[in-house]
């Protein structure tokens, strides 16, 4: 193949865009009551947040030596201040995940759900799209459980309009959201993962969605869908889809699960959520793009049949710098599935050569998501994988040669949430300061899980890691507010700058629980304000319309980023497309090279921070400040 080389010098056109028009006192009214809140509480000096702590305590001086411990750790760990703002009822959210439990705990109540952003009507404000349970043999009401999409109305609001999209349920039991424009139409499509089928959602371009499955071929029938992505693995300018599949459960004939223990005798509830040692697993499917509407199946074709999996993460991403996107499974109880991509339609198992398969002493773990970010600026691809209590998360070194090296202890997460179950997570650089951090959003599986270990709670805090500026993180929890660590079932996490201010803000879906949206006030907080960023959005010509698969260098000075446009990432959740870089201290971004899949190579110079650049492969590239309401 021929590798195109062509770099576009030209100087940048910029168009700077004032969209939103508001002063003081309009900001407060269109964000509401909560939001004036905030700024109240933002006029507080760091030293006076620091002495009013979250949360009760019993006694002054138990609050006192808390302040003092808090300010130390918060220089160390939040030094910019900034604070996730639960703004769920503010921006007139309101979707509540049915979990759809009865008192024979079949296993799929406990797993849903994702969540996803999706800018579906694209006017470069993300929309917000809910996956939700359905029906069960114990589980049937008149209506089943809906998703919901909710419109970004580009004021913090959202507006509910799943009614006039068409997108609804017939009863499906859904768990996963991925999004991605797979007929290159310019309007991105759904597709939602479920309990025996799944469904492909066409976006028809004027807010209405068509259920075209059937057509596609992709609905994956017959197992349990989990996490999904979209990638254009063969190069050919149309993405392709990967669907993972957790385990072969049969709910109309349920394996019961569940112990009585001495001393535990007499009490009624003794049945458990099975664990996924009683199932078999399943193989991930792969399905090629056309062109004309269909897809094939090239499972085994591309080399990636393989029923060991009992799959619920999947990040698409070029792990070893071939410039072909790599597929990296988190399993449940099962090795991670790492398949490298061989350029010619096909994928090798490269796990067990690639150290990335298992802990560090060996053992496959309960792997519920998957994400890869470069967290050195090294430009190599380091992995994170989520797991249940009494593991840990594990973090894995790229070496830069194929191999991971089990990073978890080196990184410093180390044990932190080993009482906890993880689900969503993703990397991402939350105060600007140029280093990609870390939240991982936790809950447990059992319901009843205090029966057999009363230290571990069902509901539980999500972490937030801070990392140091050298691949070195650490706990940023306590430095959040009471909403960011008041405990929950989470499952999804969907990160997403809805409000276009380029502070990263995430969506979470929490299983049998209200979801939360929560803002991300670092351009509020006076220390974080010195820090800058730039977003791009890709919008591919010769190589798919989403641009994923590209990769991108940043250069600002002698500080350096990359990224890739990646697909799947977190637990079962569409993550924002554009792709966002940290600046810190840096006001302008010198370079940023881009490599489409196409081959095709793209230079854009002297670029302003705190813009978010829309670049067309090979045409050109536009610059949008987007004016947010004003902090005080
Ligand atoms: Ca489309
Ligand atoms: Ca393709
Ligand atoms: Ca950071
Ligand atoms: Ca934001």
């Amino acid at each position: 193949m021929t590798r195109q080389r062509i770099l576009l010098r030209t100087p940048l056109l910029i168009s700077l865009s004032i969209l939103i028009m508001a002063t003081a006192d309009v900001a407060g009214a269109l964000l509401g009551p909560p939001a004036q809140a905030t700024y109240r509480r933002l006029i507080a000096t760091p030293e006076q947040q620091a002495v009013h702590p979250p949360g009760h305590r019993e006694s002054a001086a138990a609050e006192q030596d808390d302040a003092v411990r808090l300010r130390h750790r918060s220089e160390i760990t939040n030094p910019y201040h900034v604070e996730f703002r639960d703004v769920t009822a503010a921006a007139g959210i309101h979707f509540h995940h049915e979990r759809a439990s009865s008192p024979q705990r079949l296993y799929p109540e406990t797993m849903g759900a994702g969540v996803g952003w999706i800018d579906y009507n694209q006017d470069g404000y993300l929309d917000a799209i809910f996956v939700n349970s359905g029906y069960t043999p114990h589980y049937h009401p008149l209506l089943p459980p809906q998703p919901a999409l909710y419109r970004n109305n580009h004021d913090g609001t959202f507006t509910d309009v799943t009614e006039q999209s068409g997108i609804k349920s017939d009863g499906t039991f859904f768990f996963g959201v991925a999004v991605g424009d797979y007929d290159n139409d310019g309007f991105p499509d759904i597709y939602m993962t479920g309990y025996r089928h799944s469904v492909l959602w066409h976006n028809n371009g004027d807010g209405t969605f068509t259920d075209v499955t059937t057509k596609a071929g992709v609905g994956d029938d017959g197992n349990w869908g989990t996490a999904a992505g979209w990638f254009d693995y063969d190069h050919d300018g149309k993405l392709d889809l990967l669907v993972t599949n957790y385990v072969q459960y049969d709910v109309d004939h349920p394996v019961l699960c569940g112990d009585v223990r001495p001393g535990f005798t007499g009490i009624p509830q003794t049945s458990a959520y099975c664990h996924p040692d009683s199932f078999h697993g399943s193989s991930a499917k792969l399905y090629h793009n056309n062109g004309d509407g269909t897809f094939t199946d090239v499972t085994e074709k591309a080399g990636l049949l393989n029923t060991d999996g009992k799959s619920l993460g999947v990040v698409l991403a070029d792990l070893n710098g071939d410039g072909w996107t790599d597929i990296f499974i988190a399993n449940d109880t099962q090795r991670n599935f790492l398949y490298l991509n061989n350029g010619d339609g096909t994928f090798r198992d490269a796990t067990y050569k690639s150290g990335a398969g298992f802990s560090e002493d060996g053992r496959p773990e309960a792997g519920m998501s998957a994400d890869a970010a470069d967290v050195m600026n090294n430009g190599l691809m380091y992995l994170f994988v989520s797991h249940l209590d009494f593991e840990l998360n594990r973090m894995y070194r790229n070496n830069g040669d194929g191999t991971f090296t089990d990073y978890t202890i080196a990184s410093g997460i180390g044990q932190t949430n080993i009482l906890r179950s993880a689900f969503g997570a993703r990397f991402f650089d939350f105060d600007n300061d140029g280093w990609r951090d870390l939240l991982v959003i936790n809950g447990h599986i059992l319901d009843n899980i205090p029966m057999y270990h009363p230290e571990v709670a069902y509901e539980e805090e999500k972490m937030l890691y801070r990392n140091r500026g050298d691949g070195n993180f650490v706990d940023a929890t306590r430095t959040e507010g009471a909403d960011f660590r008041k405990p929950r079932v989470g499952r999804g996490l969907a990160v997403g700058d809805y409000d276009n201010d380029g502070w990263q803000d995430f969506l979470v879906s929490n299983n049998g629980e209200d979801a939360q949206l929560f803002r991300n006030e670092g351009g509020s907080a006076p220390a974080a304000q010195g820090n800058h960023w730039i977003a791009v959005r890709l919008i591919g010509v010769k190589s798919n319309r989403d641009g994923i698969g590209a990769s991108l260098k940043l250069s600002a000075g002698d500080f350096k980023s990359y990224d890739q446009a990646k697909g799947g990432m977190s637990y079962c959740s569409a993550q924002d497309p554009r792709i966002y870089f940290g600046l810190g201290k840096h006001e302008k971004v010198d370079s940023i090279l881009i490599h489409w899949p196409s081959g095709y190579v793209q230079e854009l110079r002297d670029i302003p921070a705190d813009v978010i650049v829309t670049v067309t492969e090979g045409v050109d590239a536009k610059a949008v400040k987007y004016r947010t309401p004003p902090q005080r």
